[in-house]
């Protein structure tokens, strides 16, 4: 299967090319896109001459920070025209670790998403203080009750997406950022009926460089939930009222990976 694994940056110049060596020794045959906001550390330019290095490293320049949804929206578009049959969605700062990727690599092959989740049995965040697990574990539930998405963690970013699921859901019009992109994406592939899996991961604090978190990330997921839960907008195609009733089944595989599909 041919892969690319998208990587957003923004100032991440200390963790780039650790980040890359650790990809090869796990992924070799995948390739990498990196999507640049004009990092003022000199990550650009780093990305430039890894390329020369590795044409297997292709690198997308935006002229500055626009944000990390639009980001994976111009990597997923790169993904389609370039052919490739998945793609992932993966942090640069160690948070999303590369020793799992043989594990989404074994999955995607019978499956349409497959989610690093924190919250099944064998993820977990370790590192995280209790303020910061009650606002993501607190954020997924409500997520979850309010539009009927029975992922377990459905504002994971470690992901990968074959590439036929990113043509279906019409990318041009999602418009959310953050945690809302992430819940917006999976809620739409989930009602597209496509086979969505979930894999344990242990999520841990980025090794160097700063966090880009905001309140506003918080607060946008919140509202689209909302949003979408009373039908607002152009969010109203989506709303749940036309899941059908026996949408989901949640089944806890003997591999520890938990699947959901409609049937
Ligand atoms: N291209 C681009 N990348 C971004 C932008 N904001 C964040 N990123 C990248 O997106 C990834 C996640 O950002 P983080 O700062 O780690 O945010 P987070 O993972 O939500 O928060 P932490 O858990 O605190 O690390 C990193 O690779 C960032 O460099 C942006 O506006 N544009
Ligand atoms: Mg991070």
């Amino acid at each position: 299967m041919k892969t690319l694994i998208i990587i957003p940056t923004y100032n991440e110049a200390g963790n780039l090319c650790p980040l890359l060596k650790e990809i090869f020794m796990r992924a070799r045959e995948s390739d990498i896109l990196i999507v640049d906001d004009n990092s003022t550390d000199g990550t650009g330019e780093l990305a430039n001459q890894i390329h020369t290095e590795n044409p297997q490293v292709n690198v997308i320049h935006r002229p500055g920070k626009l944000g990390l949804g639009t980001a994976y929206l111009a990597g997923f578009k790169y993904a389609i025209a370039h052919n490739y049959d998945a793609a992932f969605e993966m942090d640069a700062d160690f948070s999303h670790d590369p020793r799992y990727l043989p594990d989404f690599l074994k999955v995607i092959e019978h499956a349409d998403l497959v989610i690093g989740s924190r919250y099944i049995p064998g993820g977990d965040t370790p590192s995280w203080s209790p303020v910061r697990r009650f606002i993501s574990g607190s954020g997924n539930v409500f997520a979850r009750f309010m539009l009927g998405i029975l992922i377990q963690d459905c504002t994971a970013g470690f992901r990968c997406y074959r590439c036929e699921v990113l043509r279906s859901v019409d990318l041009d019009t999602i418009q959310s950022e953050g945690y809302a992109f992430q819940i917006e994406l999976v809620y739409r592939i989930m009602k597209r009926g496509f086979k969505i899996v979930e894999i344990p991961i242990i999520f841990l604090d980025r090794r160097v460089g700063k966090s880009k978190m905001s309140h506003k990330i918080v607060t946008e997921a919140f509202s689209y939930v909302i949003r979408t839960r009373l039908g607002i907008g152009e969010k109203m195609r989506e709303s749940p009222s036309s899941l059908p009733l026996r949408t989901l089944l949640a089944n806890n595989t003997d591999d520890g990976i938990w699947a959901n599909r409609n049937e």
